[in-house]
C-alpha cells in the first residue's frame, strides 16, 4: 500500500546540509515529502518511495534549503539608539557611552516604561523582516529589563511571537546584560539575579536557556560562572557573550559548563579554541555587531577551522552594537568580513544555527527532521549569501504548514 503524506516538493534541487557527497549536502533532481509537520523523505527523485501526496508543489528547478535560523537575536527592546550612532559617529565608543549611562542602560529604561502590548508590536515589526528572508527559527533574549518583573514580560512577549507567526522561538534569559542602574555593586546584582530573577523565569518556564555578557562593561568570570551554575540548578543549558571587545576567558569557562554557544569571540585566543573543539560547544560568529561598531580584531576563524569547531552565524539583531535584520546579510557579512566561504556560512544559519540553540530535529533535510523548508529561485546556494538583498524565498513551510510567496 503506497504511503500517503501531506505534501510533495518535486522538481528541485535540494542543500540538505548533511555532511555527505557534495557541498552543501546538494541532491540534484531531489524531492521532500512531508507528513505531519516532519519530513518524511528528502533525496533523489528517482529513489522515491511510492507516496500518494494531498498536494503536489511543483518548485520549477529551484533550491531548497532548511528554514533559516538566526541562534542569536535581542529583538525584543524599546526605544531607539540612532542618537547613540551619531555620538559614536562624533568620535564616542561603545564603551565610552555605555560608561555614560547610555548604551544597553538606555535601552532598559525604554524598555522597563514599555507595556506588554508595545514591546510585542515592536518585536514583532522586526521579526517580520527576518521571516520574509526564510527564517523558520528564531532565539531571543531578554536582557534589557534587569528587573524580574521586565525580564519576565520581555520573555511572555519573545514566547507569545511564536504564538501567533510560524515561527520556532527559543528564548534566553541574560539578566546578566549590563548592571542596571539601581544596583551599584554588580556582586549585589549578581547575588539578586541568582536569587530572585532567575528562580521566577525558571518555575515560569519562560527561558530555554541562560546568556551571559562576560566584558569589561558586562559581568567578570567569576560572577558569570555563579550565573552558570545556579542556571544548572533549574537544569537549563548556559550560553555566553564573550571575547567581544576583550579576552577575559569567558569561552573556556563557558566549555567548562558545556554551554550551548560561545557567541562573538573576536578576542578568543587562537590556545584557547581547543577548549571549544573537546565539548559540543559551537562558536557564534555575529558579524553584524563587529561591522556596526566597527572592529578590526577578527575571530580566530583559521584555528576554529583547523579544529573543527562548529561555527554558527547570527544578526545578534539589537538596537546597540547589530541594528540589522537581515540573517541574509549577516551571512554575506561572515563571508566578506570573516573569510567564511559561503558553505561555511550557510551551514552557519542552518545545521550549524539548530546546534547552537540544543535543536536536533532542524537545520537539515532529512527525513525525520521538522518539515522547516524555503524554496529560493536561485542558481546555487552559494547565491544567497553572494548578493545582498538579492533573494526572498518563493515558499516557506514551517512545521509543515506552507506560507507561499510571490
Ligand atoms: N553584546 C552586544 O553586542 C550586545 N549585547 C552584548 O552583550 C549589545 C546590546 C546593546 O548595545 O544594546
Ligand atoms: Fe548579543
Amino acid at each position: 500500500m503506497p504511503q500517503t503524506c501531506d505534501a510533495l516538493l518535486e522538481n528541485a534541487n535540494l542543500a540538505t546540509m548533511l555532511r555527505v557527497g557534495q557541498p552543501y549536502g546538494a541532491v540534484h533532481d531531489g524531492a521532500v515529502a512531508i507528513a505531519g509537520g516532519s519530513i518524511i523523505y528528502a533525496g533523489p527523485r528517482a529513489d522515491l518511495p511510492d507516496l500518494v501526496p494531498a498536494v503536489v508543489h511543483n518548485c520549477q528547478g529551484g533550491w531548497l534549503t532548511p528554514g533559516l535560523i538566526d541562534c542569536h537575536t535581542h529583538l525584543v527592546f524599546a526605544g531607539n539608539r540612532a542618537g547613540e550612532f551619531e555620538q559614536r559617529l562624533n568620535g564616542a565608543s561603545y564603551e565610552d557611552i555605555a560608561r555614560a549611562g547610555g548604551g544597553i542602560i538606555s535601552t532598559v529604561k525604554a524598555t522597563r516604561a514599555a507595556d506588554e502590548s508595545e514591546l510585542y508590536d515592536a518585536a514583532r515589526a522586526r521579526l517580520l523582516r527576518l521571516l520574509e528572508e526564510g527564517v523558520t527559527t528564531v532565539e531571543i533574549k531578554s536582557g534589557y529589563g534587569l528587573d524580574t518583573q521586565t525580564e519576565l514580560r520581555m520573555l511572555r512577549v519573545a514566547r507569545q511571537l511564536a504564538q501567533e507567526l510560524p515561527v520556532t522561538v527559543k528564548t534566553t534569559f541574560l539578566g546578566a546584560h549590563a548592571l542596571p542602574p539601581e544596583f551599584p555593586d554588580s556582586d549585589r546584582y549578581i547575588d539578586y539575579l541568582c536569587s530572585d530573577m532567575l528562580p521566577a523565569v525558571a518555575e515560569a518556564g519562560l527561558a530555554d536557556a541562560v546568556d551571559v555578557f562576560c566584558e569589561g562593561i558586562g559581568f567578570s568570570t567569576a560572577q558569570c560562572e555563579k550565573v552558570f551554575t545556579a542556571a544548572g540548578q533549574y537544569g537549563l543549558p548556559v550560553k555566553g557573550h564573550v571575547e567581544q571587545l576583550s579576552n577575559l576567558g569567558g569561552a573556556v569557562l563557558a566549555c567548562r559548563y558545556n554551554a550551548l554557544s560561545v557567541d562573538h569571540i573576536e578576542y578568543l585566543d587562537p590556545a584557547d579554541v581547543a577548549a571549544l573543539a573537546q565539548s559540543a560547544t559551537v562558536a557564534v560568529l555575529l558579524p553584524g555587531a563587529f561591522y556596526f561598531l566597527g572592529e578590526k580584531q577578527l575571530p580566530p576563524i583559521a584555528a576554529l577551522r583547523e579544529q573543527a569547531v562548529p561555527m554558527a552565524v547570527a544578526t545578534d539583531l539589537n538596537p546597540g552594537s547589530s541594528p540589522i535584520a537581515s540573517l541574509l546579510f549577516a551571512a554575506n557579512q561572515a563571508c566578506v568580513l570573516f573569510g567564511l566561504t559561503p558553505e561555511e556560512s550557510l551551514r552557519g544559519i542552518s545545521c550549524n544555527a539548530a546546534s547552537a540553540l540544543g535543536l536536533n530535529n532542524k537545520g537539515v533535510l532529512q527525513a525525520g527532521a521538522d518539515a522547516d523548508i524555503a524554496l529560493w529561485h536561485i542558481d546555487q546556494p552559494a547565491d544567497l549569501v553572494y548578493g545582498v538583498n538579492f533573494h526572498r524565498p518563493q515558499a516557506v513551510w514551517q512545521e509543515g504548514k506552507c506560507d507561499y510567496r510571490s
